[in-house]
């Protein structure tokens, strides 16, 4: 790997639980999905005003996941995706196609700035099992967005992930959306079509 031929060393992502916080399993899938070596410091404390206090010394943003690379720092899963894209373009992270990867793109954006209901009314969380959890309206809007979104590009991929064969930056964005449909067995229709 490397930018413009100089080897990339010292890749440090900064997150939190990658049990209860989706933004940081999202940036942690995305680090490795790069292939780019990385060292993943977690931010762990007893409480949240400690846990702030950390991340305050450690993010400009305050927030996770934090990837710092050669002294550049880069903050927001977006922001980060598309920066280990540019430094590991080998590694596929984007459709090599075309009209797949604005896909990918539009739909990772989608995630990244919608869903709100989704998230604030099932909350990540990879050890709980809710079984007949129920969810307000809002929320079932969200998941029938995102089961539209699944069918629509697997029914053009074929699968295995969202784009085919190979695990994207889509795939990485809407991994926690997973769980969760599993933590609160969440009812969904079949997404494949093929
Ligand atoms: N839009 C940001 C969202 C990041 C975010 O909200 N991170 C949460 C963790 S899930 C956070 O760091 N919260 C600070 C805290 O919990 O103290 C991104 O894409 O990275």
């Amino acid at each position: 790997m490397s930018e413009g031929n100089r080897p990339i060393a010292d890749a440090v992502l900064i997150i939190s639980s990658r049990n209860y916080s989706l933004w940081s399993l999202r940036g942690f899938l995305l680090a490795r999905l790069s292939g780019i070596p990385f060292i993943a410091e977690t931010v762990t404390a007893a409480n949240a005003e400690s846990a702030r206090q950390e991340l305050l010394m450690r993010t400009s943003s305050v927030l996770v996941p934090h990837l710092v690379v050669d002294r550049l720092d880069v903050w927001d899963t977006l922001a980060i995706a598309e920066f280990l894209n540019e430094l590991a373009p080998e590694a596929g992270m984007f459709p090599a196609d075309r009209a797949a990867r604005v896909r990918c793109r539009s739909i990772s954006g989608e995630m990244h700035s919608g869903f709100s209901a989704l998230r604030s009314g099932l909350q990540m969380n990879l050890r709980s099992r809710r079984a007949g959890f129920r969810f307000w309206s809002a929320a079932q809007a969200d998941v029938t967005r995102v089961c539209t979104i699944w069918r629509d590009c697997l029914a053009q991929s074929g699968g295995l992930w969202l784009f085919g064969e190979r695990f994207t930056v889509a795939d990485a964005m809407y991994a926690p959306v997973t769980t969760r449909f599993i933590s609160y067995d969440v009812v969904i229709d079949p997404v494949y079509t093929a």
